[in-house]
């Protein structure tokens, strides 16, 4: 730790430049196979003084990741894809069931229990920021089949 925190002071211009979002408790569900999307949550923390946003996911597990938003609408829970995410300076943002999320489309593989998987987040200004994402349990009850539209009734609360 020492040791770290002297890098940091040594080089100052390294810490920013890194950027200031922080991540933690990432995660997504284990999935049997043949699913062919998923989701993913975390907590973003913007630990620097200016706004960043996040412009893009991506992810060694899915062709495609979009930032989505859950939205309900008329009864019905409905997602929605936004082209970026924006943290004021100090904001913190979760990403949780039932709300944003990352939408993980066309796996390459089955997320098992235990695993980890790997995202890469990219910031406006090109920045890319490593993210390191716990593979929970099996969903229960199908809770969480993530089809674009999802009748409530059909749905249990963790979306
Ligand atoms: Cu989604």
């Amino acid at each position: 730790m020492r040791h770290f925190i002297a890098i940091l002071l040594f080089c100052p211009m390294l810490s920013w430049a890194g950027n200031s979002l922080r991540v933690t408790d990432a995660w997504l569900r284990a999935l049997p196979p043949g699913q062919p999307n998923s989701a993913a949550y975390m907590v973003l923390n913007n630990a620097g003084e200016q706004a960043l946003t996040i412009v893009a996911v991506s992810s060694q597990l899915a062709q495609r990741v979009e930032i989505h938003e859950s939205r309900q609408q008329d009864g019905m829970w409905r997602m929605q894809a936004q082209a970026s995410l924006s943290l004021a300076a100090g904001q913190t943002t979760v990403l949780a069931p039932g709300g944003r999320h990352l939408m993980l489309f066309g796996l390459k593989r089955s997320p098992r229990e235990g695993e980890q998987v790997q995202f890469e987040l990219t910031l406006q200004g090109g920045e890319q920021v490593l993210v390191t994402a716990q593979v929970r349990g099996f969903a229960t009850g199908g809770e969480h089949d993530h089809p674009h539209t999802i009748n409530l009734q059909d749905s249990g609360s963790d979306l």
